[in-house]
């Protein structure tokens, strides 16, 4: 990696420039080239691991559900930048990105995702169904708006045992309409758990517009039955969700209970690797890669800041592509699980 350009120039605000804000008006966090580089690196795994499932998905090593999530890597990467050791995450089935950032082995979700015995489920859960307790990941849920409740329960345990984790519960706009999350919200309101709603508003529910689906389209807004209260952030701006999360991290643990983060991002593929993208056009996804891309939006900030130069940022992406094809190689080799395993891992 090349040195600053100006190493005495700090990333700190010194001119009377308007402070930067993200593309809804919002609070970013005033990243340094560290924390850029990071940011930039974490979305580039994740969105290069998913298109290497995506292919192997096409070529037959993959089968049944496979939910990419490409577009989305801002938000996974921005709220893990902000948490500390021992905060529990937990998602439904667009789980890869949230696997990498809690710090899970490539190699072994990959190995999940191809059902070989190396994977974090023996190959038995495949892509909606892994975990690590060691990484605080509670998976990986295929049914939807149901990680909403367990997120609930984690942050109970965390209230029960008195220890100061937060627990961080994704869903889509999609779950945040059924019923067990309001069920959800209502016991953490009364309890003040700690915990981080984070609703991923991608804009659709598989082929559902939130605009044919939805009475109340500002997610936000959601909790304020409960008194939970809640903040849109920019879901394509790794800084904005990075300031969210902080301020969100710190509500919970200063014991004011749950908050709602409505994340506004968007998916670039399909619902799953199975869909007649009839519901949008091509030019409106083609609109937000060009526009709003979270990967791109940082590496222009760090030509831009003359923190990093097009051959850095190539070094980075030939490192995380390494790691990726790596992944595949090793769940390639890596044998099935023996006919003896469907009866181990059995709650009886
Ligand atoms: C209880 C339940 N109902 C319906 C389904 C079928 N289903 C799978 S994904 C999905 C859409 C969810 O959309 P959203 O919450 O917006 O998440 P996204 O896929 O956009 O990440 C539906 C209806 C399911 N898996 N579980
Ligand atoms: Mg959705």
């Amino acid at each position: 990696m090349a040195p600053r350009k100006n190493a005495t120039v700090s990333s700190r605000k010194t001119s009377a420039k308007p402070a930067a804000k993200a593309s809804n008006g919002g609070p970013v966090a005033d990243f340094d080239r560290d924390e850029e580089l990071k940011a930039y690196r974490e979305m580039l795994l994740i969105r290069r691991f998913e298109e290497k499932a995506g292919q192997l998905y096409g070529m037959g090593f993959i089968g049944g559900f496979c939910h990419l999530y490409i577009g989305q890597e801002a938000v996974v990467v921005g709220m893990q930048m902000a948490q500390k050791e021992g905060d529990q995450v937990i998602t439904a089935y667009r789980d890869h990105g949230h696997m990498l950032a809690t710090g899970m082995t490539a190699r072994g979700v990959m190995a999940e995702l191809t059902g070989r015995i190396d994977g974090y489920s023996r190959g038995k859960g495949g892509s909606m169904h892994m975990f690590s307790k060691e990484k605080h990941f509670y998976g990986g849920h295929g049914i939807v708006g149901a990680q909403v409740s367990l997120g609930t329960g984690l942050a109970f345990a965390n209230r029960y045992r008195g220890n100061d984790s937060v627990s961080i519960a994704y869903f889509g706009d999609g779950a945040a309409n059924q019923g067990q999350v309001y069920e959800s919200f209502n016991m953490a309101a009364l309890w003040k758990l700690p915990i981080i709603y984070i609703i991923e508003n991608n804009r659709y529910a598989m082929g559902t517009s939130t605009a044919r689906a939805t009475a109340q389209s500002n997610y936000s807004l959601r909790g304020s039955g409960f008194g939970i209260p809640g903040v849109q952030v920019d879901g394509m701006d790794v800084r904005a969700v990075k300031a969210a999360a902080d301020e969100a991290l710190e509500h919970c643990r200063s014991g004011k209970g749950p908050i709602i983060l409505e994340m506004l991002t968007y998916r670039y593929r399909g619902h799953s690797m199975s869909d007649p993208a009839k519901y949008r056009s091509k030019e409106e996804v083609q609109k937000m890669r060009s526009e709003q891309d979270p990967i791109e939006q940082v590496k222009a900030r760090l030509i831009e800041k003359g923190w990093a130069s097009e051959d850095d940022l190539k070094a980075v992406d030939k490192d995380v592509r390494d790691i990726v094809a790596d992944s595949a190689d090793f769940a390639q080799a890596a044998p099935e699980p023996d006919a003896s395993e469907l009866y181990t891992d059995i709650l009886l």
